[in-house]
């Protein structure tokens, strides 16, 4: 049998085609069937575009049931996918596009003008726009296109997908997952998180990251559950959904947002099985108060977008708040110190993982992906924590200088480099402070060097970056702390700005 993943969905969701796979709020259902239907649809226009094996197809659309049968099309033609951010500006764009060359790319409509610029400056071949229903665009031109119901023969090692992933240093890299990472990852959280049949799963995740596309759509599918598919995380929403639902995956703030609806409790959950958690540390009080108000335990989960899913609590066994669990089945996982020698139990040092799920290198990037593989093919997470006596691990952490916000990573250096480049600004340092919403918040400090307002910040960042990366908060100083070592001192400024 091919390794090809949409092959390994197909085999199990063939004898239940008349399931339903995704409904929605707005009274859409499409069964295991039409996805089938529409994906290869996809996968023929695809093809139809120059789409062959190995050429990537960049997308970057509002979340909807098109943009999922796309990225099941990608899989089915043997192409590599590219779901971006929505939040990213053209700059960003621009940069991903150039680095990937795609032979399609796939826009918001509202988004075409830039789009046509972008698209032509890095020789793009294709661009099409995409909108949240099938009218008049890619969507539309795919329920007409004749499906090719051809899987793409591929081994495991074969790409799927690349996910860009920001650096401590520089620009963005495109983390290289093969079908084997993605079909091992999943079908290992399906058996360690007992999916059953029946189960539903209440989706308000955004599908361009590994948490809502991966971890949550790879496993329902591969079970053939239905989704209820949200566009995005509302509150509202969810308290409707949940009563027709088994599990949840979200972020500590999908969790954070629930408890503060003054009733939200047991009620609310009667049918559920299952909350999961990830993407971000959840706090000890926020278990404990979901416990508390619902009777269940939020079952806390550790991974990375070059690794998918890493270690996991038990589904049966103690979920203790403050740990992400054990290594999954198949993955190793190991502490070390700066050197590479492995550390017993207790110690705080880096965590490296090595397994199936661990991606293929970063795309054009030899170099930067030996820097972080040890010669034994450990992958250096970057993160800092500890293993118990039992294989437990507790992340205290991160080695890497990074913000999680909403479950989003922000590097301070990108939005660092672009205060340093404004005139009167002689140098800045971004940190990450603690926040009620969303876990931690960008907050800017500044060392002017003349006339330099936040108003012109702010229009600066504004067009540069993502929304989600901008700073919260503005500080000026006259000099940012340093050690001896001339090294800025965040720590300090975190607790500065934190009180
Ligand atoms: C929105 N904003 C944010 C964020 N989201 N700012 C900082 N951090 C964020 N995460 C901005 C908006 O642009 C808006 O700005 C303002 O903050 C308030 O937006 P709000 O309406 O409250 O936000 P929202 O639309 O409700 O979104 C919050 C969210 C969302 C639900 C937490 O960000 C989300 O779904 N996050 C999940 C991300 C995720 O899937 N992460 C997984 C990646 P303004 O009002 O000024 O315009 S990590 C991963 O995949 C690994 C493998 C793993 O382990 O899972
Ligand atoms: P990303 O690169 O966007 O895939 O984000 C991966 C990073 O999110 C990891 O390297 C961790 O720092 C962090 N992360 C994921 N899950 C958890 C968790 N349960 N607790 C703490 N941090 C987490």
């Amino acid at each position: 049998m091919s390794a090809n993943l949409y092959e390994i969905m197909q085999n199990r969701f063939g004898d239940k085609r008349d399931r339903p796979a995704i409904v929605t709020p707005e009274g859409g259902l499409w069964t295991y069937g039409d996805l089938d239907d529409l994906s290869a649809r996809f996968a023929g226009l695809l093809r139809r575009y120059g789409v062959s094996p190995g050429a990537r197809v960049v997308m970057q659309v509002d979340k909807s049931v098109g943009a999922v049968a796309l990225y099941l099309g990608a899989l089915r033609a043997g192409a590599i996918f590219i779901p971006l951010n929505t939040a990213y500006t053209d700059d960003e764009v621009d940069y991903f596009l150039k680095d990937a060359r795609p032979q399609i790319f796939v826009c918001r409509p509202e988004g075409e003008e830039a789009a046509e610029r972008l698209a032509a400056g890095a020789g793009v071949p294709f661009l099409k726009l995409m909108g949240t229903t099938p009218d008049n665009c890619f969507w539309a031109e795919a329920l007409q296109a004749d499906p090719d119901p051809d899987i793409e023969d591929y081994e495991e090692d074969d790409l799927a997908a690349i996910l860009y992933t920001s650096g401590t240093t520089g620009k963005p890299k495109g983390a290289m997952l093969s079908h084997g990472n993605l079909s091992s990852n999943a079908l290992t959280l399906l058996d360690y998180w007992a999916f059953e049949d029946g189960d539903v799963l209440l989706h308000a995740l955004p599908v361009f990251h590994v948490h809502g596309l991966f971890v949550a759509l790879n496993t329902a599918f591969l079970n053939a559950s239905k989704v209820i598919f949200l566009e995005k995380f509302d509150v509202k929403l969810i308290r409707k959904y949940l009563p027709e639902s088994t599990i949840l995956m979200g972020v500590p703030t999908f969790y954070t947002r629930l408890l503060a609806e003054e009733d939200f409790g047991k009620e609310d959950c009667a049918t559920m099985r299952l909350f999961i958690s990830g993407s971000a540390p959840m706090t000890a009080q926020v278990h404990r108060e979901f416990e508390d108000r619902t009777g269940h335990r939020i079952l806390e989960r550790y991974g990375m977008t070059e690794a998918g899913m890493i270690t996991s609590n038990p589904y049966d066994g103690e979920r203790i708040a403050g740990t992400v669990g054990f290594a999954l089945p198949g993955v190793d996982v190991r502490v070390t110190d700066e050197e590479g020698n492995i550390l017993p139990p207790g110690k705080t040092g880096v965590v490296e993982a090595l397994g199936p799920n661990i991606f293929q290198g970063y795309w054009q990037m030899p170099e930067k992906t030996s820097e972080e593989f040890r010669d034994d093919g450990f992958f250096i997470t970057g993160d800092v924590g500890s293993l118990d006596e039992e294989g437990r691990l507790t992340l205290e952490g991160r080695a890497k200088d990074l913000i999680i916000s909403g479950g989003l990573n922000i590097y301070p250096k990108e939005i660092e480099s672009c205060l340093d480049a404004v005139e009167g600004v002689r140098e800045s340092a971004v940190i990450g402070i603690p926040d009620a919403d969303f876990g931690e918040a960008v907050v800017a400090v500044i060392v002017p060097d003349g006339e330099i307002g936040e108003a012109k910040l702010k229009e600066v960042v504004g067009e540069k970056l993502a929304r989600f990366k901008h700073p919260k908060i503005y500080h000026f100083m006259d000099e940012l702390p340093r050690n001896t070592m001339g090294k800025v001192q965040k720590n300090l400024l975190r607790k500065l700005y934190t009180a």
